[in-house]
């Protein structure tokens, strides 16, 4: 009997068979592709959709351009303010009023110089028939005080919620070691406020009728909340905050709610030492409902509610910084239940993240020259 030899044929066949017989791994799936929509633009902070279908794009160094869906970009739309660069300062956010076509308002958030230094400014105005300039341009709030030692966190993020009223977010303007300033109710600093549409301050906001107490303030105790998002069905505002070293957090806001910063956070100083009490939590303070440690680094937020990708609905998106993601969150209603990171093969900063008229996702990388992403489905 020949044995031997067949044996040896039969051992390299077996040490042969997982790679031959084993399927090959399945390609996970992807739902997307990615388009870049423009490579022209300079720091892209935000992204604004006007009723035609194009958008509104800020530049951080002070610009502001129209972009349709083909990738044309305009010259800079005249009339912007004069804005305050240094450090995270710049042209922030850009919104756009629900009734635009018949009222042409815009609204802007940015860093400005002051008596005291920079801080975080809202302003209101027209943009003409021609799209090429601002007009009737008139400042809404200006967070107070202003800081000279600092042009870092500054926020900010701005909501119209189609009942009036307006939400800006404003950061903790970074001061290290962290002061209780964004404990107390007698400033701007590392709150979400609220005013109405004619830039009053409404009776019914929760520290209306507190001594000594700002009446704009509407949420306190944030870090550096750069994502703002009106909740397609519940109608609350959902807030995303900068942690520092671990404590990205995401919040739900409630009127008067104080979420916890420089007190209670899931992060620690840069330096490795406890922030506040050490602790994540006390009584009086409101739990987020979701934190990352490492952090993402969070830039703008929103919730997906169109058609295009039917597997997405109801999902929340967060552009992200240091993760380099397009960060999909899947929800039970106020739960999270799982993250999916996006684009994260593309190695880019993220800055804002806005669903067009289209259902597709439009998203802003943060880099000089910078993109205008749009994310469509594959069949
Ligand atoms: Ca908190």
């Amino acid at each position: 009997m020949r044995l031997a030899p067949l044996i040896a044929v039969l051992v390299s066949l077996a040490a042969a068979a997982p790679a031959a017989a084993v399927e090959p791994t399945p390609r996970v799936r992807m739902d997307y592709r990615v388009e870049v929509v423009t490579s022209q633009v300079s720091t892209p902070w935000a992204i604004a959709f006007l009723p035609d279908g194009t958008m509104l794009v800020t530049e951080k160094g002070g610009t502001l351009r129209r972009l349709t869906r083909a990738g044309v970009l305009s010259a800079p739309i005249t009339g912007v303010p004069a804005v305050s660069t240094a450090g995270q300062g710049g042209l922030l956010d850009v919104a756009v009023h629900p009734n635009f076509s018949s009222n042409r308002f815009i609204y802007l958030t940015y860093s400005a110089a002051g008596t005291g230094g920079t801080g975080t400014v809202l302003a209101r105005a027209k943009l003409s028939a021609d799209f090429k300039s601002l007009t009737g341009r008139v400042t809404m709030f200006t967070q107070a005080p202003r800081y000279s030692n600092s042009s870092n966190h500054y926020g900010s993020r701005i909501v119209l919620d189609g009942q009036g009223y307006i939400y800006v977010s404003l950061g903790d303007r970074a001061q290290y070691p962290p002061t209780d300033t964004a404990q107390r109710l007698n400033n701007h600093v590392g709150k979400v406020i609220r005013i109405t549409e004619g830039a009053a301050l409404p009776p019914d906001n929760p520290f209306y009728n507190t001594p000594n107490a700002y009446r704009a303030n509407y949420t306190y105790g944030h870090r550096n909340p750069q994502g703002i998002a009106l909740h397609p069905t519940t109608g609350e505002i959902w807030e995303i905050e900068h942690g520092p070293l671990g404590g990205d957090e995401l919040n739900i806001l409630k009127p008067g709610a104080n979420y916890g910063w420089p007190v209670v956070s899931w992060g620690r100083n840069y330096d490795g030492t406890p922030v506040g009490t050490g602790q994540t939590s006390a009584p009086g303070m409101t739990a987020s409902i979701f934190h990352w440690d490492p952090v993402i680094a969070p830039g703008g937020m929103t919730f997906y509610t169109s058609n295009a990708f039917p597997r997405w609905k109801g999902n929340l998106f967060i552009a992200g910084l240091r993760s380099m993601a397009l960060v999909r969150l899947t929800l039970d209603g106020n739960r999270v239940v799982s993250e999916e990171r996006l684009l994260t093969e593309r190695g880019q900063r993220l800055r804002d993240v806005q669903v067009g008229p289209d259902g597709y996702l439009y998203v802003a990388t943060d880099a000089s020259p910078g993109q205008i992403l749009r994310v469509v489905p594959t069949p």
